[in-house]
Formats: C-alpha cells, sequence, structure tokens
C-alpha cells in the first residue's frame, strides 16, 4: 500500500515526452496527436520496441520520483497518442480503413472508423498498471481516454447515432477501469478533452457516457478536461464551455488547466464538494517557471475549491515539452505544494 497522501499532492495529467531514442519526436509534434495506429513514428525495430518502452517507462517514473511527485502515472510512454493505443485496441474498429473527422482546430484527420460492435476482448492497459505499480511505491495513477472523446475522435458506420457510439464507448472504458483497479492503480483518470471542444454535443450525452463509464467504479476516477495540448491548440478561451455539467456525474476529481488560461477560479464554484486537480504549470512555452509564480497560481484558487480535495497538476500532458523542460517544471510544481503547504 501507498504512503497517505500529503495535502496538496502533486501529480501531472499524464504524459511526459518521450526519449528521442524511441519515437520521432519532431514527426510526433508536427503531426496532430494519431488517432490511428502510427507505427512508424516509433526508431526501434518492432523485436525490441515493448523492451525499450519498458525501460522509457521506468526512465519516466523515475524522473517523477525524483521531482518529488505524489501522484505517479507511466508518462504514457508506449501510447502514440493518449487515445489511440486503448482505441485501436478495440473490437468494432476497422484499422484498415480509417474514418475522418474534422477536429478542434478545423483540420481533417484521420481516426478510427467503427464498423461493427464495440467490445474489448481483454484488459488494454492492466499490464501498464501492473509494470507502473511494481516500480514504485508512491500512489498510482493510469490514464483512459474517455467514452464521449473517443466517440468524438471516431467515424460512425455502425451505430444508430453518435450518442449510441459514446454509450458503447462508455461500456468498454467502464469494464476497463475495473481491470485497472484490480491491477493495482490508485486512480483512474478519463481523458476528456472533447467534452469542452464540443460543447454543444457534450451537453445531450456527455454526462451520461461519463456516468455509464465511471458509476460503481471500484476505486476514484477522475476526469481531465482541457484546451488541448499547448503546441497544437494555441488560444485559451476565458472560461469552460462544459463543466458544471460534470457537477452531478460519479467522477471523483476533475482536472482543469488554470495557469495557461488565468481562469478565474470563481469558475470552479459548481464543482464543490468535488475533488479539482488544479493545472498550475504552463505548457505554452518551455521555460521552467518557479516555485513562486506557481504557488501564487495555487493560492488564488484556495476559496473557490475544497481545499482538501485540491491536486496540484500540469494544464495538460507534457508530451511535446523538451525533457529538461518537463522535468524542471515538475520540481518546481512540488516545491510550489511545499510553500503552499505550509501556509495552511
Ligand atoms: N493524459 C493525456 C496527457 O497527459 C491528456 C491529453 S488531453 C489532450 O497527455
Amino acid at each position: 500500500m501507498p504512503a497517505p497522501l500529503p495535502s496538496l499532492p502533486t501529480s501531472i495529467v499524464g504524459s511526459l515526452p518521450q526519449p528521442e531514442w524511441l519515437i520521432d519526436r519532431e514527426k510526433l509534434a508536427h503531426q496532430f496527436p494519431p488517432r490511428v495506429r502510427a507505427r512508424e513514428l516509433w526508431r526501434v525495430a518492432p523485436e525490441f520496441l515493448a523492451e525499450a518502452q519498458d525501460d522509457a517507462t521506468l526512465l519516466a517514473i523515475r524522473a517523477q520520483e525524483e521531482a518529488g511527485l505524489d501522484i505517479l502515472t507511466d508518462g504514457e510512454i508506449r501510447r502514440e497518442s493518449y487515445s489511440n493505443h486503448f482505441a485501436t485496441a478495440l473490437d468494432g474498429i476497422d484499422l484498415d480503413i480509417p474514418g475522418t473527422v474534422i477536429n478542434r482546430s478545423g483540420k481533417p484527420i484521420p481516426v478510427p472508423r467503427v464498423a461493427g460492435d464495440l467490445a474489448r476482448r481483454r484488459p488494454i492497459q492492466a499490464a501498464d498498471v501492473r509494470f507502473l505499480r511494481a516500480h514504485t511505491d508512491r500512489t498510482v495513477k493510469i490514464t483512459v481516454p474517455g467514452p464521449f472523446t473517443m466517440a468524438q475522435q471516431s467515424q460512425n458506420d455502425h451505430y444508430a447515432d453518435d450518442r449510441a457510439l459514446a454509450l458503447a464507448y462508455a461500456d468498454v472504458v467502464r469494464a476497463e477501469i475495473a481491470d485497472l483497479f484490480a491491477a493495482g492503480a490508485d486512480i483512474v483518470q478519463i481523458d476528456e478533452p472533447w467534452l469542452q471542444a464540443r460543447p454543444d454535443v457534450a451537453r445531450k450525452y456527455g454526462a451520461e457516457a461519463v456516468t455509464r463509464a465511471v458509476e460503481g467504479a471500484p476505486g476514484p476516477v477522475h476526469l481531465h478536461l482541457c484546451f488541448g495540448y499547448a503546441v497544437m491548440v494555441a488560444e485559451r478561451p476565458e472560461g469552460y464551455s462544459f463543466l458544471s455539467e460534470l457537477a452531478d456525474t460519479p467522477v471523483d476529481t476533475v482536472s482543469v488547466e488554470t495557469a495557461q488560461s488565468h481562469l478565474d477560479p470563481a469558475t470552479l464554484r459548481p464543482l464543490r464538494g468535488k475533488g479539482v486537480a488544479l493545472g498550475v504549470l504552463d505548457l505554452s512555452t518551455p521555460e521552467v517557471e518557479t516555485a513562486e509564480v506557481i504557488a501564487d497560481r495555487v493560492r488564488r484558487a484556495l476559496d473557490d475549491v475544497d481545499v482538501e480535495k485540491l491536486v496540484l497538476s500540469s494544464d495538460c500532458g507534457l508530451k511535446y515539452l523538451p525533457r529538461a523542460s518537463a522535468e524542471g517544471k515538475m520540481r518546481s510544481l512540488a516545491r510550489a505544494a511545499e510553500i503552499v503547504r505550509a501556509e495552511l
């Protein structure tokens, strides 16, 4: 059992930069995150890839420990994008003929094409959790793409409508969440950036899909909302277009960006009673902010959230930052937590 968490525990949204020797980071950053399989991005031959990914995951775990974070992820090192690893492992997806959707930046992108009933034949990320659990004594979190986001990132050639598709994704995510807790996860996080990108659709069935995926989960489920990776989506809106709707879902903690967007913390009041994972690392610049700058971002939110359920985090995943920058930002985050803890 990991030691109990301190107040204001620190974590990242999930991903860390993958080593340049493992994957072609230039290609990864200059195309939008792949939604379909993208094996050609890996630099290591197929027969050595799993071993290389494990080795790089160990580095990601150690980097978080050395920085002093409290809740660790596997850095999402084995994935080309946060969502494609899970989505393309499902039955019902045609891997040979992908579909197309228009992404939040207005560009057509290749996505999984749903051509049959979605089914998860076996746990998809349970082995990743066991590896993480085996290599750290700290609290561990694993991330999975959420049902609404996966439905938006799919071409639906099978289900009657997109709500039915989202609910079908919810069923496979619910089964996966149970397996991830059974494999040793302390926290499971579902990534739902498209709730923010498609708020009108989200209001129709977003909360329903999330509830169906999360209800009855054997442990705490966090939900990450964001505006997209800073390297790809430059503008940050003033506030969230889909947030208070999550108050009535069985999600334990909602993960939001506040650093780059300067989000007015009053926006978070409807979530009172829930945990908030507060994004306080600005990822639009590789420059490492000082612990004092980060501590200020935390202080300004303290009156609007439940402090005993507050987690300090990054705005989004650190995947596209230079490695040294990601490490520096994590260290500053841990120091900022110490500063604010001493003031509570
Ligand atoms: N868990 C994902 C990451 O850390 C979240 C991505 S949301 C665009 O990269």
